[in-house]
């Protein structure tokens, strides 16, 4: 496996996020999804860790997504997947079948939210979540996420991926 696949951790944002910035700023920021892809490319390099962003609005898109970071290989996975989160047995059953270490985020804090979406499928399959901190939220999972993995700030210390 070539070591640049080792250094890749995917974010995957799914649906409606693409909307970020345009709507609901009181609930989502002001924020755009661009926004978003930055500050997780720059967090992650700050690890040594490469972030390949990508968002769709469809379930078994971002399953391929998943299924993908497998085959390629990548470090971990960060998911915000929107409304999919409180549905998708599909998304909780890729992330088990490929054992990445993936961390859940939602920008706003569900459990203050209506009760329907208390509840994140996807949140049983990953290692920890993090929700209400704003767009805040993808620096630290990326963050806690390199902590897991054993990526460090570091240059001179090789990345041990520990799945
Ligand atoms: O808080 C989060 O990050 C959510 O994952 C966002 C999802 C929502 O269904 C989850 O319950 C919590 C919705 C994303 C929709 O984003 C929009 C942004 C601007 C305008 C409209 C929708």
């Amino acid at each position: 496996m070539a070591d640049d696949a080792h250094k890749t951790i995917y974010v995957l944002n799914g649906p409606n996020l693409n909307l970020l910035g345009t709507r609901e700023p009181e609930t989502y920021g002001h924020a755009t999804l661009a926004d978003v892809e930055r500050l997780c490319v720059e967090t992650a390099s700050r690890f040594g860790l490469s972030a390949d962003c990508r968002q769709s609005n469809h379930e078994g898109v971002l399953v391929d997504f998943i299924h993908e970071a497998r085959s390629k290989a990548v470090a971990g996975i960060i998911l915000n997947a929107g409304a999919y989160s409180h549905t998708s047995i599909a998304l909780h059953d890729a992330l088990m079948g490929v054992k990445i270490p993936t961390v859940e985020v939602h920008i706003s804090n569900i459990h203050a939210r209506e009760s329907f979406r208390h509840h994140s499928f996807t949140a049983k399959a990953a290692f920890a979540s993090i929700c209400g901190f704003g767009i805040d939220g993808y620096r630290l999972a990326i963050t806690g996420l390199a902590a897991k993995i054993g990526a460090t700030t570091d240059p001179n210390t090789d990345i041990k991926a520990q799945a």
